[in-house]
């Protein structure tokens, strides 16, 4: 530098910007990195719109086993893992889901029940109940919700108790209900 100023000036001008090169480019790095995570984040929440409601507008019961209620009108099924032939949803994904459903019977449909009892399953597991008899009302009807955690092919599914009949109509007394509350890894 003592011989050529210049020399030795253009030096630390490239020192410098070699320094702001490197810095650039981390920063380049992690962007690019956030953008990727950002990308595979909203990807995987893309991939979890599931919900479904549904209603029974028949009659079922008495039987002398219990039996899945199949609530065949959907009101929505986003994502498809309500199957209305079978009455039963499959978790698509593992993650926190909540459920309800309302059962309703008017005496006037038959004179040979006696009650409505009903059992929210998962996956063959009783986890809530609802219960109602016929004594000297008209109408029986009741609810229940549950939220659960559920690994993928887990299933969920609402079951007419042994000797319990339902009966619905157009009004839709009778729904099941579902959807993924969040997802999990
Ligand atoms: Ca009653």
């Amino acid at each position: 530098c003592t011989s050529d100023s210049k020399a030795c000036a253009c030096c630390l001008i490239e020192q410098r910007l070699h320094r702001l090169e490197t810095i650039v480019n981390k920063t380049l790095q992690k962007l690019t990195d956030d953008v990727t995570s950002i990308n595979a984040t909203l990807n995987f929440i893309n991939g979890c719109n599931f919900a479904f409601s549904a209603s029974f507008t028949g009659c079922s019961g008495p039987h002398t086993v219990n039996k899945t209620i199949v609530y065949e009108n959907t009101f929505l099924n986003y994502g498809d893992a309500y199957d209305t032939s079978t009455g039963i949803f499959t978790a698509p994904k593992k993650g926190v889901y909540s459920f309800t459903f309302t059962v309703q019977v008017d005496i006037s449909f038959s004179t040979t029940y006696t009650k409505l009892f009903t059992v929210l399953e998962k996956t063959g597991v009783p986890i809530v109940m609802t219960k109602d008899t016929s004594n000297i009302d008209q109408d029986d009807s009741s609810t229940n919700s549950a939220i659960l955690h559920l690994e993928p092919g887990d299933t969920v599914q609402v079951k007419l108790v042994a000797g319990s009949k339902i009966c619905g109509d157009k009004n839709n007394y009778n729904t099941f209900s579902g959807f993924l509350v969040f997802p999990l890894n």
